[in-house]
Order: C-alpha cells, then structure tokens, then sequence
C-alpha cells in the first residue's frame, strides 16, 4: 500500500483483557454480529479485522483482538526486568492449545505493534482501578509499544451520566502516570448510545497527525451523517405512529332514548361499551406500535422483534369492574393491565406506565350519546365519533419516545432485543420536561387531530418537526459532549 493510500485508513484495535466486551463492543460499533461473544475467558483467539466505516475514499478499520491472559501478570517480574520485553514476549513459541492465555497476550501484542494506529484499550468499569491487578501491567505493554491509547469504560450498567462521570475520573486520576493514554470515557457495548459512537473516530482524530487526522476527521463526519440518517428515518416512523394515534377515531354507536335511559341505570352495560371502544381503539395502537417498534429496531441495526402483544383475556377482566363513576382508580387497574395487553404489562413495570391519570383522560363515550362517567375526560369529534383524549394522547407520545431511547441506547453486541424492563427515571423526566417546554405546540397538534385531518401530511409536517426536536433536546441532555452533532444540519 502506497503511503497517501494507508494515510486514508485509520486502523483501531480493540485491546482489552480477556472477556471485558471487546467482540461485543465490535459487533454494537459494526451492527452486525462478528465473532464469538460468551462469558469466559479467551474466547476470540485470532486477531480479525472489520470495515468501521468507508467512505469517499477513507476508511476505518477495526480489529478485534485476543484478551490478555491473566498469565500476563505473572510475568511481570521478568518483562521488567528485560532489555526489550515486547521483543521478548513476541519471540517465545507457544502452543496455541496448551497455553491459550499466553498465546493470546501475544497475539493482541503483535496486533497492536504491526496493524493499529490507534489503540482502544476497553476497560471493566464495574470494577475499581485500583482493585484491577492487571491494568497497570497491560498498560505499561502498551506503552512499551509506544501506540497512542483511548480509553473506554465497559460494562457500566444502565446509562447514568453522572456515575459515568465518576468512573471516567476514578479510572483517569489512576492512568495520570501513563501519559501515551489520552483520553479516558465511556461506551458500553450494551447501553451506549448512537450519539457517542462517532467519539472513537473523532478522539482517534485527536491523537494521530499529518494526513491521518485528516481522515479521521472526515470519517467522524461521515460516521455522524449516517446515524443522523438513522435518526431522521426513525423519526419519520415516530411520527407516523403519533399522527395514528392523533386521527384515529371510533363510532359511538347509536342510541334511541330508550336505550340511553337504561344506560344511565345500568352502568356496567354502558361501561361494556366504553370498553368496546377502548379496546377497538387499543388495539390498533397496540398493533401499529409494534410495527414501529420493530422498524425501530431495524433501523438500529439490531436483530429480534418486539414481543408485546395484546393480551385479550385482560380486557374481558375489565367487564366485572364495577362502579367506575365513583371509583375510577379501581377500574385503571383493569384499563392499564388490559387494553394495552402485553406490551403496556411490559412497559408499566418499564417506566412507561400509561396507568393512573393517563387512563382517566381516556375518550369512552360522547355527551349527547351518555351521560358521562364523572372522571372521565371525554371527548368528541362532533360527528359522534371518539378519538384519544390529549392527555391520553401525549401519554401515548411519551410512550413511543421512551422506547426510542430505549432501541437507540441498546447495544447489538447485548444479542437480540429485548423489551425493556426498566428504564433510567432519567430519561422520563427529559421527555415529561421537553415536553412540557413545547405544551402549545403539542396542544396546538392536538386541536388539528380528529376526523378532518389527514394524518399523512401532519406526520410529514408538524408532527416529524415537534417529534426530532424534543428528542434532540433530550439527547442534548443526556449527551453534552455530542450535543453538536445536531447542529450539523
Ligand atoms: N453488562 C455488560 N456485559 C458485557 C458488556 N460487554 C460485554 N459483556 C459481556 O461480557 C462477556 C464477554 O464479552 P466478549 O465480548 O466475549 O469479551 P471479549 O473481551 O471479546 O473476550 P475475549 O475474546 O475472551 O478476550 C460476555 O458475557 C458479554 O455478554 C457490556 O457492555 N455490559
Ligand atoms: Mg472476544
């Protein structure tokens, strides 16, 4: 390869010891899945390398390599001691089966002295430095080879930027002495967020020189369109869920004088109806939300489906609830559990709980048609028709975006996806506060909704422009550091 051609290619090696994430961090960075990943010790035993990112004309290439063995440290004494330890260690023939880990230290020595520029050295962030024996001696090879190193924290647990915060410190103030380590932060292979990603290339940037940090430059660039690309596609999808949920409407059905009469005294017949119309209306959001969701997950380069469902057998609980006027609370237990079936069960334990006063603002029924259930916050399209309530409807918002940031937070090298369990209080709280800050818009949003708008031209407009605003401001939030990126456009 000629010189101006390998300054086009920026080459990371992922270093680590053995079993910290490097093939998972590979497989979330590539959205694809590489190699081996399983909890043990030496299970990538060959060094391969991966196209990062290629674009006009650059390229980044990834390797990931073998962990350093814990054999390693017990050879300290004698790396120390000798003239030329990294000579030394890559001179000594062992035997791929029989000594495994020191086969594999070697093989990640070579790597990095033959292939990488830049070397990304990934770190156990559950544990503290000072409590890794092994970190010192790892870090003192590296800088034997002399190659400039980035530091990532692993395995941090669910995102938390002011633990991570912390860590980032812990682990610097203990690599102060090393000074070939520029910069120490954190991506997980499991909750990073796409927001960070392009941080590898961009502090790769910042420690090559001449032509390679031009390249690096450009291919930080190019990293940040194409998830901005993502992002905008998903966006789009969002958006066409909301306008759904915006226009969607139900006929109540027609009632002579009669019937509404004995309506009004036979409150579980009307609640019957009620829950019909809910349910209808469940349904097809509970229906069109998993189709979201999963093009979500695509999008996102992740493999596996959403598994919520409706669960029809709760909506029927509902049916023996009894007295909603006076107790609507104890009817929102059957409401959050049923109509929403699997996927709200699954995402009430998640934080993304539709329950309580989001339930009460729910449409069941019209004026002129009922006589209303006190508590509820009817509404009406004026043609005897329902739609969601806006309460209703901006909980349904709220619902959609946190499991954005879920998909977006969640990590390929983590295996398929899963529905989330929980998710950081964090992140409900930006998206109760973005909202809050754009209320008239959204209530605005809410006005147009209903039989006479066309939900096409609402996701395309408004909607697609309220929905990348708020959560551009919420990954401002939790992201500072790649807060730019969303101003690139
Ligand atoms: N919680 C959590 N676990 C992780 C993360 N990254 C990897 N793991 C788990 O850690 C274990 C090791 O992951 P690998 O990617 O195989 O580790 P490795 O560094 O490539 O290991 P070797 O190839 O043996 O050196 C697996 O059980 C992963 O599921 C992470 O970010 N968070
Ligand atoms: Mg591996």
């Amino acid at each position: 390869m000629s010189a101006s051609a390998s300054d086009k290619e920026i080459v990371l090696s992922l270093i680590s010891h053995t079993n910290v994430g490097k093939t998972a961090l590979a497989r979330t960075l590539l959205r694809r899945d590489v190699g081996e990943v399983a909890d043990s010790a030496h299970v990538t035993i060959v060094p391969e390398s991966y196209p990062l990112i290629e674009e006009g004309g650059y390229s980044a290439k990834l390797w990931d390599t073998p962990g350093f063995g814990s054999n390693l440290a017990k050879l300290a004494g004698r790396l120390r001691a000798s003239q030329n330890p990294v000579g030394w260690i890559l001179h000594q023939v062992w035997d791929r089966s029989l000594n495994r880990s020191l086969w594999c230290s070697q093989e990640a020595i070579r790597n990095m002295q033959a292939d990488a520029d830049v070397v990304i050295y990934l770190v156990d962030a559950s544990q503290s430095p000072s409590t890794i024996g092994y970190v010192d001696l790892e870090i003192e090879i590296i800088e034997w080879i002399g190659k400039p190193v980035l530091v990532f924290l692993n395995q941090t647990g669910e995102p938390n930027r002011e633990r991570d915060r912390q860590n980032e410190s812990e682990w610097r103030a203990h690599l102060a002495k090393n000074t070939i380590v520029k910069h120490v932060s954190t991506l997980d292979a499991f909750t990073r967020c796409w927001t960070q990603e392009h941080q590898i290339l961009a502090q790769a940037g910042t420690v090559v020189s001449g032509q390679k940090q031009k390249t690096a430059t450009y291919l930080t660039g190019a990293w940040i369109s194409r998830n901005l690309g993502i992002f905008d596609e998903a966006v789009d999808a969002i958006a066409e869920l909301v306008s759904f949920a915006l226009c969607d409407t139900e006929p109540l059905p027609q009632r002579g004088l009669f019937e509404k009469v004995k309506e009004l005294v036979q409150r579980n017949e009307r609640n019957r109806t009620y829950e019909r119309i809910q349910g209808r209306m469940y349904e097809r959001l509970s229906k069109k939300t998993a189709v979201t969701v999963n093009r979500l997950i695509t999008l996102n380069g992740l493999s596996g489906e959403t598994a919520a469902r409706l669960a029809r057998s709760s909506c029927e609980a509902l049916a023996v609830k009894r007295d909603v006027e006076e107790s609507v609370m104890a009817v929102l237990g059957g409401v959050g559990s049923g109509l929403l079936g699997g996927l709200c069960a699954d995402l009430a334990t998640g934080g993304f709980s539709l329950g309580g006063g989001a339930i009460v603002g729910m449409i069941v029924g019209g004026a002129t048609t009922y006589a209303l259930a006190r508590g509820y916050n009817l509404t009406q399209t004026g043609q005897n028709m329902v739609r969601w309530s806006e309460a209703q409807f901006l909980d349904q918002v709220k619902s959609i975006l946190m499991l954005y940031l879920a998909v977006s937070h969640f990590g390929r090298g983590r295996g398929a996806w899963r529905d989330p369990v929980n998710n950081p209080a964090r992140w409900k709280e930006l998206v109760d506060t973005a909202m809050a800050a754009e209320s008239a818009d959204w209530h605005a949003l809410w006005k147009k909704g209903g039989i006479a708008s066309d939900p096409g031209s609402l996701a395309k407009g408004k909607i697609r422009t309220l929905v990348r605003h708020l959560l551009e401001t919420v990954f401002r939030e939790l992201y500072p550091d790649s807060a730019s990126i969303f101003k690139r456009r």
